[in-house]
């Protein structure tokens, strides 16, 4: 792949970085057939949407891997509109580039709005000297070495490589996040693109675009905004909200955020800058006449207003129905950088106890953050709505000692995944299962 400028070996749908984009109107059957070409298995998961259990993609859970050189034939319904991706759910494969964003397109029409961009934003380490696998091997190896061995040394990983509880080291923090992941990539993308040779996104001035945020990286949140426009917040994780304008937007990993914004006239970056990390991804809007901006651009909207998931509302029609609560369950996150180990309710994946769901019921889900850095957490075929009327979300930033209550309709039967989208931290345990049981 070509990155524009860097040129890496990775592991791709097709031939591109995003990977096709997938299209559908809710209600429509989606049939994806998987030729798996890899050097080993895999699977697919197609993230945000409420699918029938053995469609979900995730290997020893709904199927089995796909092995290397075998098929595998995904077929299931879609039944809600909205900006969704797909990618393997086999351990750390989502932080090459096997991504890609599936839209569904509402029966009813498509909304107000003159154009549609994707933007799909990644954080790249692949081919650049380390794959991933050797990623998460070097955190699990630097944190059995204890503070003054293995990451100091290792070529890429600069002193801010390290979060939290590495003695001596300079941390990644955000003023929002806490401490902001685990890894300083060498590249952040828009769209498959370093800033060096960004893409360049046109329509005409006065033009209302809507842009389908996806946020495919591995071990970043990302705050993105306009330079000289405010965006208006129309969709989170697929589902309206209450429009709402911003200057910015913070996106955690496996988030999906839409917002319409009407064009000036000129040239305009679009800047997705790696939150509390070095670096940024950039795309170049392009409505009239002007010089483009350069890779390092900094746009004054970024240090503005920034909302996050946590602070949007929905809009009536995405309102979860009143209901009093019928079960409870409390996903206690903890872990430490040494030992690199991540946990929900004190324990790794698949030694976690599942958490039991009824058919039918009204289910609250309480993640409580005991840990200094911020986890992106996702729920599995279903989206919930964050309690006391927020969003409805399927994947949701809850900060360092923070408590982020859910309410969710146990309305999907099957063993469902819930974990953190830091694919580093799923790895390394923060994942447990959403357990059907039959109604005796
Ligand atoms: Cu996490």
């Amino acid at each position: 792949m070509d990155l524009g400028g860097p040129t890496v070996t990775t592991w791709a749908y097709g031939d591109t970085v995003p990977g096709p984009l997938l299209r559908a109107t809710a209600g429509d059957v989606l049939r994806v057939d998987v030729d798996n070409q890899l050097p080993d298995a895999t699977s697919v998961h197609w993230h945000g949407i409420a699918l029938r259990n053995d469609m979900d993609g995730v290997p020893g859970m709904t199927q089995d891997p796909i092995p290397a050189g075998g098929t595998f034939r995904y077929e299931f319904t879609v039944p809600d509109p909205g900006t969704y991706f797909y990618h393997p759910h086999s351990g750390v494969q989502l932080d090459r580039g096997l991504y890609g964003v599936l839209i569904v397109d509402s029966p009813h029409g498509r909304g107000q709005y003159d154009a549609e961009w994707v933007v799909v934003l990644d954080d790249w380490v692949d081919g650049t000297g380390r794959t991933p696998d050797q990623i998460l091997a070097e955190l699990q190896q630097a944190s059995e070495d204890g503070p003054s061995g293995g990451m100091h040394d290792m070529e890429g990983m600069d002193h801010g490589s390290m979060g939290g509880s590495m003695g001596g080291m300079e941390a990644m923090q955000s003023p929002l996040l806490g401490g902001a992941g685990d890894i300083a990539y060498p590249h952040y993308l828009l769209n498959g693109r370093t800033p060096a040779d960004p893409v360049t996104l046109s329509a005409k001035p006065g033009q209302r675009v809507r842009i389908r945020f996806v946020n495919a990286g591995s071990d970043t949140a990302f705050r993105v905004a306009v330079g000289g426009h405010r965006m208006t917040v129309t969709h989170s994780d697929g589902f309206p909200t209450m429009p709402v304008p911003t200057d910015a937007l913070l996106i955690g990993m496996g988030e999906r955020f839409d917002v319409l914004v009407t064009l000036g006239n000129g040239v305009f970056p679009l800047v997705a800058s790696a939150e509390g990390k070095k670096g940024q991804a950039l795309a170049v809007i392009r409505s009239g006449a002007g010089r483009p901006p350069a890779a390092d651009v900094r746009i004054r909207e970024l240090a503005g207003q920034v909302l996050l998931g946590t602070d949007l509302a929905p809009a009536e029609s995405a309102r979860l129905d009143r209901r009093s609560t019928d079960r409870r369950h409390d996903l206690a996150l903890g872990g430490t950088m040494a030992p690199y180990r991540w946990t929900i309710n004190a324990k790794t994946f698949p030694d976690s106890e599942p958490l039991q769901l009824v058919q039918g019921e009204r289910v609250r889900l309480r993640f409580l953050n005991q840990s200094m850095m911020f986890h992106p957490m996702h729920v599995h075929g279903h989206t919930f709505a964050l309690a006391e009327g927020g969003a409805r979300k399927d994947t949701v930033i809850v900060r360092p000692m923070q408590t982020v209550e859910v309410d969710l309709e146990a309305d999907n039967p099957g063993q469902w995944a819930a974990h953190c989208h830091n694919i580093y931290h799923a790895e390394a345990g923060m994942m447990t299962t959403l357990s059907y049981q039959a109604k005796d």
